[in-house]
């Protein structure tokens, strides 16, 4: 086996059962990474084989724990580093979409008047008619669509099926205990893919993979200014981009929502320092928060 266990037992507090036979882990296993300030749990997936999609092994339910995921770590052993394809393909089997982004595109049904698309961009891979016809197969009969994208017939119909889901990933090579650099060399030759040599088993660029997971995960600081105080620089709260004061109450505080009148805040997300926002304000890296209780 690859070592995801081993790893996970490595990056958190977690103890995940460690074997040298193959499927060791039946279930999904928990673990808590602390990491500058930010607590991020990571869970430990049985392996994927060629198949699981279609239900082989413990297949679906594995497999469907990733759609909930921020971030996928995809585990390769450094003797057999071409499964990364395997592991995409099996995940996008499923409707997970791997580091792919959702196509520009714009569908608004109307009550009548048929089909009309309107191309911003020259397509190559798809037909206007194509188009009309795959919309008609999901019952869409009339409706404007806009296509700023040249994008594919699998493309568009992700995008009518609705239960496919964006995750980004990360590669991370495991074992390179076993091999020197001309080895790792030639792995990188070999796969198109940046991926990030570790050895989880002799604690090898452990510390690297941790700040690369972090940076993946594109959190920002807030700090918390009390009413009429000083802004504490030292602790900041650490939350996902694109987080709004709604979501940094929850972290807080389960009851603040509740005695939510309005927040204060100072920095890239307002046009002027103190200026009052509601709580779905979008907040930015280094902002600073007041909040402002009933
Ligand atoms: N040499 C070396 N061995 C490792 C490393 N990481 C894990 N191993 C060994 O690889 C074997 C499998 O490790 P596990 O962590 O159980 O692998 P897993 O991916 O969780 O396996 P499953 O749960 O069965 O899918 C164990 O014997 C580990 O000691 C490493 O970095 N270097
Ligand atoms: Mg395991």
């Amino acid at each position: 086996s690859v070592g995801k266990s081993t790893l996970l037992n490595r990056l958190t507090n977690a103890k995940s059962k460690i074997a040298a036979y193959q499927f060791t882990t039946l279930t999904v296993v928990p673990g808590m990474m602390e990491y500058r300030g930010a607590k991020i749990q990571i869970l430990d997936l049985p392996g994927i084989i060629e198949g699981a999609s279609s239900g082989k092994g413990l297949g679906k339910r594995v497999l469907s724990v990733a759609r909930n995921a921020d971030l996928v770590l995809l585990i390769l052993d450094v003797f057999n580093p071409h499964h990364s394809a395997l592991l995409k393909k099996e995940l996008g089997n499923i409707g997970i979409r791997v580091d792919e982004k959702p196509p520009d595109l714009v569908i608004e049904k109307t009550s009548s008047g048929g089909i009309s698309v309107n191309a911003q961009v020259k397509l190559k891979k798809i037909s206007e008619s194509m188009i009309k016809d795959i919309l008609r197969v999901y019952g869409i009969h009339n409706a404007r669509v806009i296509v700023r994208e040249d994008l594919t017939d699998e493309q568009l119909i992700d995008v009518l099926a609705e239960n496919r889901t964006y995750v980004s990933s990360l590669t991370v090579l495991n074992k390179i205990d076993l091999v020197n650099q001309g080895f790792i060399n030639e792995v990188q030759d070999s796969i198109k893919t940046d991926f990030i040599p570790i050895s989880a088993d002799a604690t090898i660029n452990i510390e690297a993979l941790k700040e690369a997971i972090f940076n993946k995960l594109n959190f920002i600081r807030i700090y918390m200014r009390p009413r009429n105080g000083e802004p504490d620089y030292k602790e900041p709260l650490i939350t996902r981009n694109g987080s709004t004061v709604l979501e940094v109450c929850n972290k807080i505080h389960r009851n603040i929502k509740d005695e939510f009148r309005y927040a204060m805040v100072w920095g890239k997300s307002v046009k002027f320092g103190g200026q009052k926002v509601g709580m779905n304000h979008r907040l930015l890296d280094e902002d600073v928060l007041t909040i402002v209780k009933k």
